[in-house]
Formats: structure tokens, sequence, C-alpha cells
């Protein structure tokens, strides 16, 4: 792809190149200006689609996956969402990977940890924990859970529960690019509580309040579960006092009360809160974006095409996308659930962020 354009590559092709391309391409080896103009993109091209999984169309074959195979046969039963741009790689947008995982009561799956760091957000049913290196974390609805990288975990749902789905989120794709994945299975494929169940909860997730002594030292939040009753009251809070942005509504980050950055070193969470009638402004950003439609309805303008979502739906945006929200509902919130790449993003200088200088996108809202 030549550019006529002063400092991208511009190179005619003669005879003389053509032979001297053979050549080198025998050494294995290429002239940068027969690729430079697409290695480097003007801004950042991402091979991802804007794209919206409806939970109505999947949640029967997830539910049907229960008959069809056992958590000990697959290891995880797990129905993931398959980026048309990323199939190569599973991922769900950019490096960030999705999936809604099945559970029947009585059911747990084995232990393992990766190098892959994970989450998980409760869509429905009762009775599902995680344990996580030795800590029992009881998991109800619009709860969010880490299982960072290298912490032991196992999930299951108590035999009085009932089926459960939720969905997974992890940074597989980006850590397979980086060839830095490892996977061990637990050698008693479970681990043993170690722990009052939901302790964590407990010791480290008083609101603006810490331990007065003992340290954390380990690089991800030691607070496990972020649960949706505290998460609610606080988005309502910060709404009702002002609190947002125009392209985000009101919008809390999940984070680690100790250092007060992102839950993991690689995957950021937050909730945004949109309030009747709200319809954001548009913006994009470097860095991927997994949402699911905690509460209410709405739509999102992404990348130029109207998205309209309903509870438990799930899109992603991908980098540098330009996106809107709007919630539809003229009397309620509508609650959107997000995880990220933008600590790796913001780690490596990458965050770039941009106003859409117009009223680009902007629907009416007809109730
Ligand atoms: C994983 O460990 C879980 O722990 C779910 O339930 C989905 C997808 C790819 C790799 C590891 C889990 C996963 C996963």
């Amino acid at each position: 792809m030549r550019e006529d354009v002063p400092g991208r590559a511009n190179v005619t092709d003669t005879p003389a190149l053509t032979a001297y391309y053979d050549e080198i391409e025998k050494l294995d080896a290429g002239a940068l200006w027969t690729v430079a103009n697409e290695i480097e993109p003007w801004e950042p091209q991402s091979a991802s689609h804007a794209m919206l999984w409806r939970y109505a169309d999947l949640r029967p074959h997830v539910l049907r996956s229960l008959d069809l195979v056992t958590p000990e046969q697959a290891g995880r039963r797990v129905i993931y969402l398959a980026n048309p741009g990323r199939r190569d790689v599973a991922a769900a947008v950019g490096g960030l990977y999705t999936g809604l995982q099945v559970m029947k009561p009585g059911e747990r799956a084995s232990a393992h940890r990766h190098s892959s760091s994970a989450l998980r957000f409760i869509m429905e049913g009762s009775g599902a924990y995680t344990i996580v290196d030795g800590h029992r974390v009881t998991l109800g609805r619009n709860d969010f859970v880490i299982t960072p990288n290298g912490t032991w975990h196992e999930h299951g749902v108590a035999a009085d529960g009932s089926t459960c789905i939720w969905q997974d989120g992890l940074d597989i794709p980006l850590v397979n690019a980086l060839e830095a994945n490892f996977f061990e299975v637990h050698p008693d494929l479970t681990q043993p509580v170690r722990h009052p169940v939901d302790d964590t909860t407990g010791i480290w997730g008083g609101a603006g309040l810490l331990p007065a002594t003992g340290n954390w030292t380990r690089a991800h939040s030691p607070l496990l579960k972020y649960e949706w009753e505290t998460t609610y009251a606080a988005l309502r809070a910060h709404a009702k006092a002002g609190g947002g942005t125009p392209f985000d509504g009101a919008i809390l980050q999940y984070i680690n009360p100790v250092t007060g950055g992102p839950v993991m070193q690689t995957i950021g969470a937050a909730m945004q809160l949109l309030p009747p009638g709200e319809q954001t402004r548009a913006h994009r950003h470097t860095g991927s974006t997994v949402y699911q439609c905690a509460k209410g309805r709405g739509w999102s303008v992404i990348g130029g095409k109207r998205f309209d979502w309903a509870e438990r739906d799930i899109f992603v945006v991908p980098s540098w996308t330009w996106h809107e929200h709007v919630n539809a509902d003229n009397n309620d919130d509508a609650c959107l659930f997000q995880f990220n790449d933008l600590p790796v993003i913001r780690a490596l200088g990458l965050y770039r962020e941009e106003a859409y200088p117009g009223d680009y996108g902007r629907h009416p809202i007809t109730g």
C-alpha cells in the first residue's frame, strides 16, 4: 500500500526491485518500505468488529450445554463469544476473551491456575461460589469477582442453589499474544477453604476504611468480590452528587483498595449508571471494552452503528472506536458493567482519548 505523503513509503515497483524482493525473501527477510504503511497505520486499526450478543439468543444454547457435556468432560462448560474479526484467537474484542459459563446445583469445576487474569460477573441463579487461593466467595446477581493471574481458582454451585450463569472475562488473547501463558490443573482437582467464607469482604471491603495493620504486597486487589448492592448504592449517590462524565454518565471503577488502582494488573472494570433518558456524548480512546447491561435498556452507537441492548446483553467497543450510550427508559436507571484492558494500555503509555467534535450519531430519545 503506497501513500503519496512525505515520510510514508511510496516506492514504484520495477523489475530490478521485484527481483530484489524475491532474493531477500529467500533469506526470510523483507524490505520495510513494502509493508511500512500497513504495519504503521496512522491510527489504531482494530481487527475487531463492534458487536452485540443478545442474551435471549444465547441463553437457550447455554442451557442446552447442561445436557451435552459435564464440567469434568469440558473442564469448564462455557459458550464463548467469538468476534468475527478475531476468531483465530478466540477474542471478543482486542485482547479480551469473554464467555457464558453455566452450572447446575451441586456441580463444581476443577481447580486450576494460569497466567491469564480472569473475572466473573453473575448473571442469574443462586448459590454460585468461587474459591480463590483458599478464600471462598459467595456470589449473587450482578456481583463481580476476580481471579487474578497465578491464583488457584475453582467454581461451583451449592447443592441447594439453582442453575447459575455468569460471564467470564479473561485477558487470554493478550497474554497469548505476549506468548506468556502457563496453565496448571491443581494436583488434587480442588483446594481447601482456609479462611472464613467471604472474609475478603469483611477485611478489605470497608467503604474508605482499611485495616490499620498488616500489609498487602501482591499486585492484585486483596478484595476479591464487589457486590452489586454496594456498587449500585455508590453509583446512585455519585450521580445524585453530580459526579460523572459527559461520555459515560456516572461511572465508578472497581479498585484495589490498597492502591486505588485497577483490580488486576491487566484488566480494569467499572460500572456506569445512565440516569433516566441520559444520552452521552461520543468519544473514542485506545483500549478494548466488553460491556454487559446489568440493569435497564437502551442503546449504544458504536462506530456509527446503533446496538440496542437489554439486561444481560453483551456488547464490545473496539479500540479507537467512537461510542456513546443512551438510556432508553425515561423513568429508571440503566447500568452497564464493563471490563477493559486499560491497565495495560496505561502502564505502557499508550492511552489516548478524543471527544467527538460534533453531534455525531446522536439520536432523539423516543422512550
Ligand atoms: C477459565 O479458567 C475459566 O476458571 C473460564 O472458569 C473460562 C477460558 C479460557 C481459559 C481459562 C474458569 C476460561 C478459562
